[in-house]
């Protein structure tokens, strides 16, 4: 059996593929694969792993419709068109549970070097603009026992409730579709409307999937609605924010600050201005990268790989 691998998995993946008597074929240039040549280095596999945002559309999947199994290297499947894998019995594994506690690390640690403008400050250093012990340089502000508003209470907001929660007594609200009874048992956060959310958030983190509800849906007008002294983060999809209306509320001290760990597009372009801005932490979508998660990530991959390979039900499918 063959597999694709369009970008880099764990080595502790490769050595379990290679247990499994499965051939890896991979992607190994510095950039992301294009979808024509996605499509044609799959026409001799037997499956793919999908590394980064390749478009598993319709087109792509049509075109490899020889594919017994696709295993994402995410939690996140906005980029699968799932209807159509259905409708061509392909089916599609992610990696759920796994990179929550990492994620929800990224979000506390991008909400943490914004509210003390930790990024532009470094930057000032690589500058060579540390002359003097300065006693008022651009002053941040603290957290503690300030309001968290989580968009989307899942696994990984839930695990950054509980570390805000625990490091500084914040009170947790939130709005989802529907309500997380579990989750407000848990830590007692409280179910608000996404009018109140934006009203009563000092620190908001955005944790949901991108979806047609959810794309676009942080504008001026709804960065508007926040407070003044409001802190954004989103490490969930940058396809959730419209960019221009993050820089122009930004600019215009709508919210205070902003930390993203995607953006739109990905790569970001290194002119943007939210490089620029002193309330602003940008990281290139590191979200779930550390050793311990991408092990994680890469053993729940050839578990999927394996099942769909025998064409046995994968043990996360998504649905
Ligand atoms: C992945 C992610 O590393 O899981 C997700 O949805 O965004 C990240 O953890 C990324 O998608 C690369 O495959």
């Amino acid at each position: 059996m063959k597999v694709f691998i369009s970008g880099n998995i764990a080595p502790v993946g490769l050595k379990q593929l290679e247990e499994n008597n499965i051939t890896i074929t991979q992607w190994k240039e510095n950039r992301q694969i294009t979808a024509e040549e996605l499509i044609e280095a799959c026409q001799d596999q037997d499956a793919l792993i999908s590394v980064g945002p390749n478009k598993i559309n319709a087109a792509f999947l049509n075109a490899c419709s020889h594919l017994k199994v696709i295993a994402l290297h995410s939690v996140g499947f906005d980029q699968v068109d799932v209807a159509e894998a259905k409708k061509l019995n392909i089916p599609i594994g992610n990696t759920p549970g796994v990179l929550s506690a990492a994620t929800a690390d990224t979000a506390f640690l991008l909400m943490l070097a914004v509210s003390r403008k930790a990024f532009f400050a470094y930057q000032k250093i690589i500058r060579g603009e540390w002359k003097k012990y300065e006693p008022s340089p651009e002053l941040g502000i603290e957290l503690n026992g300030k309001t968290l508003g989580i968009f989307g209470l899942g696994k990984i907001g839930l695990e950054m409730a509980k570390k805000c929660a625990a490091a500084y007594q914040m009170d947790v609200i939130y709005h989802n579709r529907s309500q997380n009874i579990e989750a407000e048992q848990e830590i007692g956060a409280r179910y608000v409307s996404f009018e109140e959310l934006l009203a009563q958030s000092d620190v908001l983190s955005v944790h949901t999937a991108l979806t047609p509800e959810t794309r676009e849906k942080f504008t001026f007008e709804v960065f508007s609605q926040m407070k003044s002294n409001a802190i954004f983060i989103n490490t969930a999809r940058g396809g959730i924010h419209n960019e221009t209306d993050l820089i122009r509320a930004l600019q215009e001290k709508v919210i205070w600050g902003a930390g993203l760990d995607v953006t739109n597009p990905e790569p970001m372009d290194k002119e943007n201005p939210l490089l620029s801005m002193e309330n602003v932490a940008v990281l290139p979508h590191i979200g779930s990268a550390t050793e311990e998660t991408r092990a994680a990530m890469a053993k729940i991959i050839v578990q999927n790989i394996v099942a769909g390979l025998k064409g046995e039900q994968l043990p996360f499918e998504v649905k």
